[in-house]
């Protein structure tokens, strides 16, 4: 057996899928990310930040952990997008070998329960109760955690702070436990299966959903029109979609200034994670209906 980059793996080794599902905004992006060291993941308080399934891969000298982060399953607004969204999650389920189960320490909801009707039968799922951080009074917790236990049969519970990094060691013990002996999939070194493309287009999104009200960031979409790569400088040029016109106003500013902010503190992000400079420049565009046809849909990747 040999492991990704050439080396003998240890015959002990074990590497497998693990999807993270859970309702909206119970911290799954901000788990993975916390889980492999790395910002890959967008996240935002707003629900449904996450409109991609987007690996995040943590190497350590006994595992390989595949995560598969995926948007938050809605059971309440239908739409064409969302229907996409669940399917991601629906399709996240069906090939792994463990489940992470985000819930959120403060509250179990009637969405929380139709996440768990998802949970197929044959698969192990670990329930990781995140934001132990936000319970000031630890003696609700463990009514909390028997609460929990009650939903299903988990293979362990843990309580953890995604945002503090707390019990996170723990978290993977009990996950590496569930995976198969196996070489590496990938190189260690390895972060995600995602391009820099992919990862530019979504913190430009992060931006959108971080610095705007509850309207404009749900009718945004972005595309890479250029990506040129001259020596450690990327120079990146990228379109912001949004449904009506009202929409590309709120979105620019006063004189632009709101969309200057937002690409600033994207590139910073970028910056931070291909290591060399960005040359970022971002045009807003109308294009009605992009969330309402299969069609325009494909063509923005989701
Ligand atoms: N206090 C606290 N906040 C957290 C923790 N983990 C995540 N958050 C916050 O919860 C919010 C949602 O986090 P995300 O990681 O975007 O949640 P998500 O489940 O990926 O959300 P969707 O992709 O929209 O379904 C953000 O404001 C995070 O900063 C935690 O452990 N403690
Ligand atoms: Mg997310």
């Amino acid at each position: 057996m040999a492991a990704a980059d050439g080396r003998p793996a240890a015959a002990d080794f074990r590497c497998g899928h693990v999807a993270i599902v859970g309702r909206p905004s119970v911290g799954k992006s901000t788990l993975m990310n916390a889980l492999i060291g790395a910002k890959i993941s967008i996240t935002s308080k707003k629900p449904q930040t996450t409109r991609h399934r987007i690996v995040g891969i943590a190497t350590d000298a006994a595992a390989q952990f595949v995560f598969v982060d995926t948007p938050g399953f809605q059971t309440r607004h239908r739409s064409r997008l969302n229907e996409h969204l669940n399917r991601a999650v629906r399709d996240s389920l069906a090939d792994v070998d463990a489940v992470v189960l985000v819930l959120d320490a403060t509250r179990i909801t009637e969405a929380d329960r139709a996440v768990v009707r998802l949970l197929p039968a044959r698969v192990p799922v670990v329930a990781a109760v995140n934001k132990v951080d936000l319970v000031a009074d630890k003696a609700t917790l463990l009514p909390r955690l028997s609460e929990i236990a009650a939903l299903h049969p988990f293979a362990a519970i843990v309580p953890v702070s995604a945002d503090r990094g707390t019990q996170l060691a723990e978290l993977k013990a009990e996950l590496a436990k569930l995976l198969p002996a196996s070489a590496p999939l990938y190189p260690e070194d390895d972060l995600t299966d995602r391009d820099e493309r992919f990862l530019a287009a979504e913190f430009i999104r992060e931006k959108i959903f971080r610095m705007l009200g509850d309207e404009v960031p749900y009718a945004t979409t972005v595309g890479i029109e250029q990506f040129a790569v001259e020596g450690s400088l990327r120079r990146i040029h990228a379109t912001v979609y949004v449904d009506k016109p009202g929409q590309r106003a709120i979105l620019l500013g006063e004189g632009g200034a709101r969309m200057k902010a937002i690409a600033t503190q994207a590139r910073a992000e970028m910056e931070r994670l291909f290591g060399g400079k960005v040359y970022l420049e971002v045009w807003v565009r109308v294009k009605r209906g992009w969330a309402d046809t299969d069609a325009s849909l494909a063509r923005f990747g989701y």
